[in-house]
């Protein structure tokens, strides 16, 4: 199985929370790295553009004014499979639907502020990280 990168969003529940560093341990323990990381404050229109495939679902207005209501942290994961394994510990998008063990089930709120966000795909991933990171702020 080849090396990959995948994007990881730690979301403003989490922030809120102090929970920074427990989901941080969890990608790790799940065989994924950090090379790339940083606590943003994201904008109406960052949020917006990043979830522009989701402007025609109900939830796009909420998930925009919840992505903004407080600070996140964008990494970049690096591992065997990033994107799946990074699927796979973060759990269904509903954290009751989550299997135990996965960071959904441990730590999210709702369906809507549930802790992380992970790229669904390879291609998705290159998008999602050129949207926030410059090539130099990724250390492998
Ligand atoms: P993500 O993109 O954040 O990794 O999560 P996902 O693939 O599991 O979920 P997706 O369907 O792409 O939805 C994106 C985010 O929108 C919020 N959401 N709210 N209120 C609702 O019914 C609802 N459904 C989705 C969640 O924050 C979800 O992660
Ligand atoms: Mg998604």
């Amino acid at each position: 199985m080849a090396v990959t990168r995948t994007f990881s969003i730690i979301k403003p529940d989490a922030t809120r929370r102090n929970l920074t560093g427990a989901v941080t341990k969890m990608l790790e323990d799940a065989g994924l790295r950090v090379v790339a990381s940083k606590r943003i404050q994201m904008s109406r229109e960052q949020a917006e553009g990043f979830y522009g495939v989701h402007r025609e679902r109900p939830f796009f207005n909420d998930l925009v004014t919840f992505m903004t209501s407080g600070p996140v942290v964008v990494q970049v994961l690096e591992g065997e499979d990033a994107v799946k394994r990074n699927r796979d510990i973060m759990g269904a998008t509903n954290p009751e639907n989550a299997e135990a063990g996965t960071i959904r089930k441990e730590l999210a709120e709702s369906i809507e502020a549930n802790s992380v966000h992970g790229s669904d795909s390879d291609e998705n991933a290159r998008i999602e990280i050129d949207f926030f990171f410059q090539p130099e702020e990724i250390v492998g």
